[in-house]
This record gives C-alpha cells, sequence and structure tokens, in this order.
C-alpha cells in the first residue's frame, strides 16, 4: 500500500485493508445503518430559493459519535433524542493512525463519522467542510464500493480530479483542509470484491471521520 499526495496536505493510498478485513468492516457499517432511528435514513436540507424541502444529495446517510445535521449544518450530540451509534474501535484507529502519519503537528480527536451511502447515479457536487470549528485537523476518508471520480481544487485554483476505488483511503488536513472538492456517482461495473454480496453495482459507501471541537 503506497501513498499518492494529489495537492499538499492530500493524500491517497488504495488496496488499504485484506479483503476479508474491508468486507467485515463494511458489513458492521452496513449493519449499524439498520437501526430505525440512527441508522441510514434521508435527510432534509436547508431551504433555498428553489425547493422548501429539498433532500441531502446522497440518499442513505448517518453519522457516528456526533450527529450533522444537513438541515442546520450543526453538529448534534442526539438524534431524534437517541445518542448515534459510537465510532467503532477500527474506525478510530485507522483515523489516528493515518492522521498521526501525515499531520502529526496537527491535533487530531475521531469525535464523529459521516457516512454517505451513494445509490446509483447519486453523488456530491463541490463543496468546502467549513462546519467543522478547528479548521485544520484532518478529514480521513474511507471508500468502499464502486469506483468514482474524486474532484478537487489545486493550490492554484484550478480544477482537478483522479478515480477513487474501494477499498481505498484519502486525508486531507492542513493547508488542503479546506479546498474545494466534489464527488461523482459510481461507475457501473466498477464493484469490488469485498462489496459484492453488500452493495449493488454502482454503490458506493464513504466514510469521513472527523473532529468537530476545538480543544
Ligand atoms: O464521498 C466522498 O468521498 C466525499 C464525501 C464528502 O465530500 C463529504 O462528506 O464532505
Amino acid at each position: 500500500m503506497e501513498w499518492t499526495c494529489p495537492r499538499r496536505d492530500f493524500y491517497v493510498a488504495q488496496n488499504f485493508f485484506e479483503r476479508e478485513v474491508a468486507q467485515s468492516y463494511l458489513r458492521e457499517i452496513l449493519q449499524l445503518g439498520e437501526h430505525p432511528v440512527k441508522g441510514f435514513h434521508h435527510p432534509d436540507l436547508k431551504p433555498n430559493r428553489f425547493h422548501a424541502h429539498p433532500k441531502y444529495p446522497v440518499s442513505r446517510y448517518m453519522g457516528l459519535g456526533l450527529y450533522w445535521n444537513p438541515l442546520d449544518y450543526r453538529y448534534y450530540a442526539e438524534f431524534k433524542g437517541e445518542k448515534p451509534h459510537d465510532l467503532p474501535g477500527w474506525l478510530v484507529q485507522l483515523s489516528c493512525e493515518v492522521a498521526r502519519e501525515h499531520f502529526p503537528h496537527l491535533s487530531f480527536e475521531p469525535q464523529t463519522a459521516l457516512i454517505n451511502y451513494y445509490l446509483v447515479d447519486k453523488k456530491m457536487s463541490w463543496h468546502t467542510d467549513k462546519e467543522e470549528e478547528d479548521k485544520l485537523a484532518p478529514v480521513i476518508g474511507v471508500n468502499f464500493g464502486s469506483t468514482c471520480r474524486f474532484y478537487f481544487e489545486t493550490e492554484q485554483g484550478e480544477e482537478a480530479s483522479f478515480l477513487l476505488p474501494s477499498n481505498s483511503v484519502y486525508v486531507f488536513g492542513g493547508s488542503a483542509r479546506q479546498m474545494r472538492h466534489a464527488v461523482g456517482s459510481g461507475r457501473k461495473n466498477t464493484l469490488s470484491p469485498e462489496s459484492h454480496g453488500l452493495l449493488a453495482s454502482g454503490e458506493r459507501l464513504n466514510i469521513t471521520v472527523r473532529k468537530v471541537r476545538k480543544e
């Protein structure tokens, strides 16, 4: 497993886990998602001038640790009166190790994981992750399912992209923490072996682990 560096302070690694390990992690996340309240759901977004009740672009969404509410873009300790699931131990360990490897000088604590489960043809348009108080702490992304195109802004303000397959991990922090980024929909017929039987062709599941609160 090797890290590439598409821009300063942004790293990506493919073939991250052994296949059986990746499969067991994906299965665990899907099981957490079955909970009727704090599992996967399709939340409303902030109203805009076109829609009074727009929906979050990703059809299935779940927060662990803290709940990020797409309706007001704030983090909460509870969702509908329930405490979100805790982050699984492997996700805490993985995110701390990746943060320490690439950003040893920055403070990091895995306080939340946002899980986006993209059904076929679903994608995320250009945005900046700016709702967290800590504007430097790294965001660690873990990817399962189908390959998608990941778009990001270079330091020169140009748009660039690369293909992001299943079983890959990315991390961006420091000078890249506020970079604009987007993801295309999962490509058909690229479903990875560890996702077979768990996700359908063209589906994709992304987990981003974040530090939200400042010290
Ligand atoms: O699906 C992805 O890899 C990106 C998710 C994302 O941009 C976000 O959660 O802010």
